[in-house]
């Protein structure tokens, strides 16, 4: 069976075929995490960027775990196919130039990020991937952390944590002569650039670089930690949607992702280093992104968590299934309906958010049924996602005398999916702790709050109006019943 690479190129119908042919561009972006969504959202917006513009673009995309043989495998080439209710659209993208194993590349991955070529490196490594405490703090830690920090008096350390590896290659980058450079976080966290920017520098003043403090001097001047707000949904790729792109592209395509029509970026207008056009492909560069992002995270990403958990309750599988229950619609509108107020208002914006149109178009979105989005994927990670997506707007509610009914449930539906042996197939980093907390307790309320602590919000945990309202929501739950 013939392969996707770069001699499958010419074969392919035209509307197949990349914007830009990649042995044209040149290695100018470093990013880490190679997983589907840079794929069919950041790896988009720059090859537009470049055959728009004419300037060579190329990424460099870095695994910090997963095997780069099958990119490889594909000149580094694959497909992403636009899944619209009606039909489908795949075509080949060509931006990404080179595929790196994070830590079994480093030598070439530092070379890199010293070189002043490169002038961009973008990420998207989940909440995981930021090592982070709850209260935003470097998590000296978490896994690998520790490790990390001790290898920095090697000369030449292994190091297995992105925020490890990204400040080695920054004060490689100082060390090489300082060009400057932005660093742009590509995930779901509220003011992502700073956050990041943070975790960087702890790493830096714990390292045992005895040039950290004209590193941390370094990174305040002339690297740019731009806030974003990314969107786009985009299911794991199945055997089924990889069967599918081969069938519209006659070559095989290992890589293939699927994602929907629509996509969005909203990036800070705080760069200090040359960037890709992505204007030209529509992205938005504003001076804050705060009341973007806010929308996004509290009402897309906070309703796919409710739907995850209390879909799961129900025994739905995707968020389409959830969608076409008789609770699915009423509770999306229910969820944006109390959350809404806590986000900034449409003049706070310039006028351009319109949270009604908002929650409108996730319906639409949601109910795309040639999209199967797991809910199984969307509640992995809760102890990292929920405290971004619901707790702002749980404390800014309540704060206010608020009900927050939509929440509390959305909360129960959490509580219900961490019983040890819930058979949903989520996944957690703090697993062990929450399970924990079912076997130290008998008492739901108790339970609550435990499980409230043990993601960082020991204030919620303490509010037992809270703790109890949730707990008397956990029987109909377990029945399968969803009471909006
Ligand atoms: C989802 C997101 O998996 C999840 O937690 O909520 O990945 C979501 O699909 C994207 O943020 C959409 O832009």
């Amino acid at each position: 069976m013939t392969i996707l690479n770069h001699a499958a190129l010419a074969g392919l119908a035209p509307a197949r075929r990349p914007l830009v042919d990649p042995r044209d561009l040149r290695p100018r972006i470093v990013h880490f995490g190679l997983g589907a969504f840079h794929r069919a959202h950041q790896a988009v917006y720059t090859e537009a960027a470049a055959a728009r513009t004419g300037e060579p673009w190329g990424i460099v995309a870095v695994a910090p775990r997963s095997s780069v043989a099958p990119m490889r495998a594909q000149n580094c080439l694959y497909s992403v196919t636009d899944v619209a209710p009606d039909a489908g659209a795949t075509r080949v993208i060509g931006a990404v130039v080179e595929a790196l194993n994070m830590r079994a590349d480093a030598a070439r991955l530092t070379e890199l990020l010293r070189s002043p070529e490169i002038t961009t490196v973008t990420l998207t490594v989940t909440e995981k991937g930021y090592s982070r405490r709850p209260d935003g703090g470097l998590d000296a830690a978490a896994p690998g952390v520790d490790d990390d920090l001790a290898a920095t008096a090697a000369a030449d350390p292994d190091l297995v944590t992105v925020v490890g590896r990204l400040s080695a290659g920054l004060a490689a980058r100082f060390r090489a002569g300082g060009a400057p450079v932005d660093v742009v976080s590509c995930d779901n966290t509220a003011g992502n650039g700073a956050a990041l920017a943070r975790a960087v520098r702890e790493f830096v003043e714990a390292s045992a670089w005895s040039d950290r403090d004209p590193v941390l001097d370094w990174l305040g001047t002339s690297v740019g930690f731009p806030d974003t707000i990314v969107d786009r949904i985009v299911p794991a790729t199945t055997s089924v949607d990889r069967d599918g792109a081969e069938a519209a592209l006659g070559v095989r395509d290992e890589m293939a992702v699927v994602g929907e029509p629509y996509r969005q970026w909203v990036l800070q207008d705080a760069f200090v280093a040359a960037r890709p056009r992505w204007e030209v492909d529509d992205a938005l560069v504003v001076p804050d992104v705060a009341p973007y992002q806010l929308m996004k995270l509290r009402l897309l990403n906070g309703s796919h968590s409710a739907m995850a958990y209390l879909g799961a309750a129900a025994g739905c599988t995707t968020v389409a299934d959830v969608l076409a229950t008789e609770w699915g619609e009423p509770l999306v509108r229910a969820f944006g309906a109390e959350v809404v107020p806590t986000l900034p208002t449409e003049s706070d914006s310039g006028g351009g958010l319109d949270a009604g149109r908002y929650v409108d178009d996730l319906v639409a979105r949601f109910r795309n049924p040639a999209m199967h989005h797991l809910l199984r994927q969307i509640g992995s990670d809760g102890s990292l996602k929920i405290p971004e997506r619901w707790f702002p707007a749980l404390r800014d509610l309540r704060a206010a005398s608020v009900a927050t009914p939509v929440l509390e449930l959305a909360l129960a539906g959490w509580v219900s999916a961490t019983q040890p042996g819930a058979t949903h197939g989520m996944t957690d980093p703090a697993a062990a702790a929450l399970n924990r907390c079912w076997t130290d307790t008998s008492d739901p309320k108790a339970l609550v709050g435990a499980l409230l602590r043990t993601v960082g919000a020991d204030d919620l945990a303490e509010q037992a109006d809270l703790t109890a309202s949730v707990a008397t929501r956990l029987p109909a739950l377990r029945a399968g019943q969803i009471d909006l």
